[in-house]
């Protein structure tokens, strides 16, 4: 049994002030759906007010980017040591990230590694673009994005990976995908590669996210789908009622 999440990308959003206020306000919520795994995304100023209002709680927290080495000569980067001891999640791979600071599928291997190293369980983002999906490159595009992503990996370890689907043109746009949509490429594509690189057992460990315009309306018919066990939240991530909701409803 893969055990569901609802995971907050919180963004550039939210003073150290308001992202502990949000905190606190999900806190006294969800604390007690801990059949859902609920993990909160701030920005890497507002994590260690974050962990403090969320100490003694089931709520997890992640960051949103880490970088592959562990120190030196990068300026503005964060790396695993830093985070370790600090969150248990990170999000890698975003499509923001890849489309406005140049990450690639390499790069998003390498982090993937080191998250890994650091004992940080990985949120890896993949998905097409517009352009993508119009042309029907989707299946394509995403399978190759996920074997990119997992080269050089082992089973034991990608078992320890979440994986989000996030199609470019449904994040913040109001425009999510079908649930049928969301299932065919998490199953068909998603689960399906891992699948194909590590067999069927591990390819159903593994969990697969959703991610784009999910909130309270729309969660409910996308975790009615059978290879969706979860969502990465954008806008929605960032009201506590329309999270705590998504929750509930989870
Ligand atoms: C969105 O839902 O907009 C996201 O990008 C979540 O990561």
């Amino acid at each position: 049994m893969r055990t569901p999440m609802m995971a907050g990308n919180w963004k550039m959003n939210k003073t150290i002030a308001e992202a502990v206020e949000l905190a606190r306000s999900i806190r006294a919520q969800v604390e007690g759906f801990s059949s859902v795994e609920r993990v909160l995304c701030p920005a890497f100023v507002c994590l260690p007010a974050v962990a403090e209002a969320l100490q003694g709680s089931t709520i997890a927290l992640g960051a949103q980017n880490m970088h592959w080495a562990d120190s030196g000569a990068y300026t503005g980067e964060v790396s695993g040591p830093m985070l370790q001891g600090l969150v248990s999640h990170v999000i890698i791979g975003h499509s923001e990230r890849r489309q406005y600071f140049a990450e690639t599928d390499e790069t998003v291997n390498q982090k993937i590694h080191a998250a890994l190293r650091h004992g940080l369980t990985p949120i890896v983002c993949v998905g097409e673009s517009l352009a993508q999906n119009e042309a029907g490159e989707t299946h394509e595009f995403v399978g190759g994005q996920v074997r990119a992503a997992l080269a050089g990996l082992e089973a034991e370890q990608v078992q320890r990976i979440i994986i989000a689907y996030e199609p470019i043109w449904a994040i913040g746009t109001g425009k999510a995908a079908t649930a049928e949509q969301a299932q065919a490429i998490c199953g068909g594509t998603v689960r399906a590669t891992l699948a194909e690189l590590y067999g069927d057992p591990v390819a159903q460990q593994v969990r697969v996210l959703y991610g784009g315009s999910t909130n309270q309306n729309n969660i409910r018919e996308i975790m009615e789908q059978p290879d969706i066990d979860g969502a990465l939240i954008g806008g929605a991530s960032l009201q506590a009622d329309n999270y705590s909701n998504m929750v509930r409803i989870t």
